[in-house]
Parts: structure tokens; sequence; C-alpha cells
């Protein structure tokens, strides 16, 4: 570690109590943060790994309702659920508490306070939407109406999902609220805001010129929001469920759950230090201390609030340290999809350890092997499948079995002695001498990825040396050159212990109780003395089990089932929409036409722009339909149906003269309307 700091706090992302934890949670944030601490603990440095659930927020509120509890039931319910979770996979968090605590009330509430006594905050009355039938401010969430966008219905106040447009719910059109049905109205509330953008200066100073380090993609991300220019965020929210605003004139406000979530780390860092001072201290040093070292392990959509928000809110209290990194990761996908919890289309931790009981350590090794570090990523079964019987159980599991078992045969289980190295001893021991230094190197620049390859390459060479060196043959005629590469072999596999065990910890432990290691120390990783010669071993077990086709195959039929479900549940007949005349449909005048070109619009993923031939002497039409036609040249050359007397309307600095009529598959793409004959270009359709 760096010699300025004398001990580390790692956080992870506090999940939200509303739901399980699935596959995509674990990749992005717990194993990496897992993965770090325990490589710190080894080392014997000061560390504290702070998690929790983060219990506040819409999301929450969302759930009850849709549950009909209460939000107190909801969290209380995934906050257990999440919690066993993450123990399961033994992600090793000192403390893993809640933000519905009463110490992160009164921590979040004093946070709160501090800023306003300094005038950290300015306060602003706005028009917000209010449900005159429930007596309630709506959050963004709560509101749905037209997209004014793609004009897709259902879309909510702060995002539509048909388009995938960032929204405010001021725009959408006949805005409904979704808890009594009626049309909001504005009305003003008052509410504080953290300025942001007298902020910017120190941020971008901080960050652009001290912080380089970070991974490229924080820093870009942080560079494109300074870039933009920061504005002011409100801090609070009209909400019920929360931290109520400790100020006079805020009944019926609470802090904003993103205001609120962070401090939970510092709540959740004060109530495991009150539980147990001797071993963890005061709390304070553990944020105040500039000689302590805060990292946050976060998810690509948490950036801004850890990199932006957060430390603006750590400065404008004062005596706060800040984050020194924050390792981000992007996303991980199934099977080529969004993980999507409203889909179902994820695997859920709860569930994956009923199917595979005992195989967190598999699920570890192939999230790290695939973590989505620099760039989105794909979970795929049959990968697992490989991963976990091409590598864990053929190479690593198969080395340290042979290793254990033969040295059971010819050695009654006692640790030969090592007589003389021959060449390739030294080869190989050559090979693993500079290995601890590679996985520092890797694992203090949070590149878990390459750290793990590292670790199962020492499994490698020990792999290949008892392959080549073939003691079972040797034991008929040398059992000297027998006991010295079996010496080796059990050397090999106490380093693998070491090197292991920040990524693989169950078996780990496992191995280090096969070969009777009495603790593992960091330092001792690439020696060949790990062991004792006459030295007892334990009983061997196999390290890893095979997974078998149909065990991969129940998994993918699992998936194929909630892709049909989710696909019979996206396409259902609208309600027919009121009623409507013949003279109505009279003013819409909708011909047929050619389509002669037809491409994407540069900088949109939506567009598509059309050449249409119309008999009229041809136009140009905009559609929103790009990412139902990958393939745009698809259309060139079919007659199509259009409204034609639309006005002229600019999109992307096109004008787009008209509108082209599609309607939705079942699986939400949208499909071309087409006359069943070919027809003359520019008739009339009616
Ligand atoms: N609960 C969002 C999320 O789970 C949020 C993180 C809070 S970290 C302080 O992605
Ligand atoms: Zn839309």
């Amino acid at each position: 570690m760096d010699k300025k700091f004398k001990r580390t706090t790692v956080t992870s992302a506090l999940p939200y109590a509303n739901g399980p934890v699935h596959i995509g949670h674990l990749a992005g944030v717990y194993v990496p943060a897992d993965i770090y601490v325990r490589y710190l603990r080894l080392k014997g440095e000061d560390v504290v790994f702070i998690g929790g659930s983060d219990e506040h927020g819409v999301p929450v509120t969302i759930r009850a309702k849709k549950e009909g509890c209460t939000p107190q039931d909801v969290v209380d319910r995934y906050h257990k659920i999440i919690k066993d979770s993450f123990q399961e996979f033994g992600i090793s968090f000192d403390v893993y508490s809640r933000t519905t605590s009463q110490t992160h009330h009164k921590i979040a509430s004093d946070f709160f306070r501090t800023i306003y006594d300094k005038n950290g905050f300015i306060e602003k009355t706005s028009d917000q939407y209010y449900d005159e039938e429930a007596k309630t401010f709506l959050a963004d969430r709560y509101i749905v109406g037209e997209c004014p966008r793609c004009h897709a219905q259902g879309a909510y106040g702060d995002q539509c999902e048909k388009c995938g447009s960032a929204l405010s719910p001021e725009e959408l059109i006949n805005p409904v609220s979704k808890l009594s049905g009626a049309k909001p109205v504005l009305r003003s509330t008052k509410h504080w805001y953290l300025p942001l953008d007298k902020h910017e200066e120190w941020l971008r100073k901080w960050i652009l010129e001290d912080h380089k380090e970070w991974r490229t993609n924080v820093y870009g991300q942080c560079k494109s929001w300074l870039d933009t220019g920061l504005q002011p965020r409100a801090v609070s929210r009209d909400l019920e469920w929360g931290i109520p605003v400790p100020v006079e004139g805020a009944e019926g406000k609470v802090l904003y759950v993103w205001f609120d979530a962070p401090i939970g780390y510092i709540s959740n860092t004060k109530e495991m230090c009150e539980n147990n001072p001797e071993k963890y201290g005061d709390w304070e040093k553990w944020w105040k201390d500039p000689e302590t070292r805060l990292i946050h392990f976060i998810g690509k959509d948490n950036i801004v609030f850890h990199c932006i928000v957060f430390p603006a809110m750590l400065k404008a209290e004062g005596s706060f340290i800040l984050p020194d990194n924050v390792p981000s990761n992007e996303f991980l996908n199934l099977e080529g999809d969004k993980i999507s919890t409203s889909r179902n289309w994820a695997v859920w931790l709860n569930e994956y350890l009923v199917d595979f009981p005992g195989k967190q350590d598999t699920l570890r090794y192939v999230l790290t092997a695939n973590a989505p570090e620099t760039k989105d990523n794909d979970f795929t079964w049959k990968d697992f499948q490989t991963r976990n019987n091409s590598e864990l159980v053929a190479i690593y599991g198969n080395f340290v079995n042979r290793a254990l078992v033969l040295t059971q045969k010819y050695f009654d289980g006692k640790v030969p002695s090592l007589s003389q190295l021959a060449d390739y001893d030294q080869e190989t021991l050559k090979e693993f001498a500079d290995v601890k230094a590679k996985l520092e190197n890797l694992l203090d620049n949070f590149k878990f990825r390459d750290a793990q390859k590292e670790a199962m390459n020492l499994a490698r060479i020990g792999n290949k040396y008892l392959a080549e060196t073939e003691p079972w043959k040797l034991a008929k005629t040398d059992m000297e050159r027998t006991a010295s590469i079996l010496h080796i072999g059990l050397q090999i596999a106490a380093n693998l212990a070491i090197a292991f065990e920040p990524f693989l910890p169950f078996s780990s432990e496992k191995l280090r109780k096969m070969l009777n290691m009495q603790t593992f120390d960091w330092n001792q990783l690439g020696k060949i003395d790990l062991l004792k010669t006459g030295a007892e071993l334990g009983k061997a077990e196999l390290l890893f089990d095979k997974i078998e086709d149909d065990a991969i195959d129940a998994q993918m039929q699992r998936l194929a089932n909630i892709k049909k479900e989710n696909e019979k549940n996206n396409w259902q007949p609208e309600p027919v929409n009121g009623q409507s005349t013949i003279d109505d449909f009279a003013k819409l005048d909708i011909r047929v036409g050619t389509v002669l070109e037809c491409q994407k619009v540069k900088k949109s993923d939506k567009l598509l722009q059309f050449k249409i031939e119309d008999g009229m002497g041809g136009r140009t039409i905009l559609s929103g339909i790009a990412k139902s036609y990958p393939d745009p040249n698809e259309l060139v050359g079919k007659q199509i149906c259009f409204v034609a007397n639309f006005p002229v309307r600019k999109m992307m600095g096109i004008d787009s003269q008209g509108m082209i009529l599609s309607a939705v598959n079942s699986d939400g793409n949208l499909v071309v309307v087409s006359p069943s004959k070919k027809t003359a270009n520019g008739v009339q359709v009616g």
C-alpha cells in the first residue's frame, strides 16, 4: 500500500432492499470488493469492509404498494434475503447493516443539519405534480403518460422505457397519477438543493488532475459530467418513507434517498465500531483521518453519485476524507440480454444455491473470469460449465488431487523429503517465483480478472509439472525422485491455497485443511518451504466436481421459459381507444409509397431516414424504428403506408415529412405496415 496511508476503508454499494440480489450485483460490485479486502487482510493490513442495504427511496414504496404491505415489511424481508446471500457467497463484510437503523437516521440527519447550518444548501420553490385525490406530491415514477418523443403510452415521469428517453414529468402528454389514476396538478413546493455548480471548480481539479489513475470508464464519465457543467441537485423529496428533513417547516419532506444512502457507509462503520471497539477502535479514524484510504466499489450507474455528489456532500460537511479510488464495473448481461429484475431475466443468488449447492466458488470464479471490468460482458451457462469443468476441475482440482492422493499412497500421507532439485524442478520453480509480485501489481490496480488468471496459471504450472514428471510411474523405480517431485507438488499446492484465497475462499479453506496448514500468510507466496518434510497431511477430498450437461440444460430451459412468458406478457392488445367517426378518419391522409433509400440517422440509435417514392415527387420521412431494423436495407424496395398530411417536423436537423405506419410485434419490435398486393405509389388508404 501507498506509504502515505495507514489503513483502508472499503465500501460496496448498498443494494436496494426491494428485491433479491443477482449475479450482476455479485460480478459488478461484491466479488471484486471482497477479493480486494481479502487480499489486504492476508497481507496483514488494517482494513474494514462496509456493506448494508439501502432501504429508503421510491422503489421500496412502489414494491410495498404492489404487494399491499408496508415499506418496512418490504425492507425487512429483502434485507434478510440479501444479507444471507452475501454471507453464503463468502462476501466478508465487517458489517452489514441497514439505512433504517437508528444510528443511520441520526448520522444522516446530523449530516444534513451541519451542511444546512453552514449555509451549504440553497432553498428553491418549484412546481411539481400533486395528486389531489391521494393528497400527496408524486415522485417521478408515480406519474405515467404519453411519451413526448415516441408517443408510447405508459412512459414514466423520469424515463420512457419504450424509446429510452430521459424525461421530466412535466414533459409527459396527458399525465396520470399511478396512485389514484387522477390527473395530477402542478403545485409549488420547497426543496433543499446541493449547489453542485459551486463545487465544480475543486471537483474538476480533484478528479481530472489529481485522479488520472481512475479507471477510464469512471474518469470519462466524470469528465463528461463536469464538461457539461454541474447544476444544483435537490436533496429532499415530498415523500413519507425516509428520514425527515431536520429543519423547521419541512413537514412531509424526507431526505432524498441518494443523499442518505452513501451516508449509510458512515453510519454502518459507526455501528460496527460501537459493537466491537476492541477490534475496530473509534469510528472516526476510518472516515476522518487523512491517513485512511477510502475506496468505493460500485456499478457504473452509480458513478456520478460516488465521484461527484457524495464527495461534494463530504466537502460541504467539512470533516471527512474523500475517496481515493472508485473502481466501478460495467454491466454483466445474461445470455446476451440485459439483466432485468422486472422481466425476471437474472440468475438470483438464492436460487443458484438451491440448484448448485456448495458451488459458490464456481460462480465466483466464472464471474471474475468474465468480470465486466472495462466493458459490458456476458454470462452464459455454457461458459460457466466449461470454466468449471476444464479449468477448476481439470487443472486446479486435478493437480491438487494428484499431489495429495499420491502422497497418501506412497508416503503414508506425510510430506516427503526433497533431496535434490533436478533441472526441470528449477525451471518450474522459477516460473512461479514472481507470482507474488505479479499478483500484487494486478490486485493493487483493481485488475481482478487478470489477477485470477495469474493464480490459475500457477495451478497450470503445477498440473503440467506432475503430468510431465509422472511420479506414479517413477514410484516403481525411484522412490527418492518420487519423493522430491511430490514435495515440490505439495509446496505448489500450498501456494495455490494462499493465492486463491481472495478469489475462491471456500476452496482455499478446504485445501488449507487438506494440507494441514495452520494459517495463510501472503508473504509466503512464491516460497517452497510452506510445508515441512514429514508433516502429516489431512484427508484428500475433491476440490471441485464436474457439472453435467443436464444441470446446464435445466438452466437454459428455465431461461427459455422466462423468455416465452415475457413475450406473452409483452403483447397485449391495447384497449380500443374511445370512439371516432369517419370524419375523424378522413382528416388523416394515409398513402402508399415505395422505400427508395433507408439508412440510420447519424448520432441517433433510434431514427431511420426514409426516402419515399410517393407518386408526388418524393419525400423524406424519419421513423424511430432503427432498433427493430438493424439492417435498414431490408426495407428498400418495399411498399409501406405513411401519413402524408402531418406538418413537417425537424428531428436531428432533418425535416421529416410524415409518419410511417408500423405495428408492435410480440417481442416488442416494430414492423412496418405494407399493402398486401403491389399498388401504385401515392394511392390513398381508406
Ligand atoms: N441503492 C443503487 C443501486 O443499488 C443504490 C446504491 C446506493 S450506494 C450508496 O444500484
Ligand atoms: Zn418514448
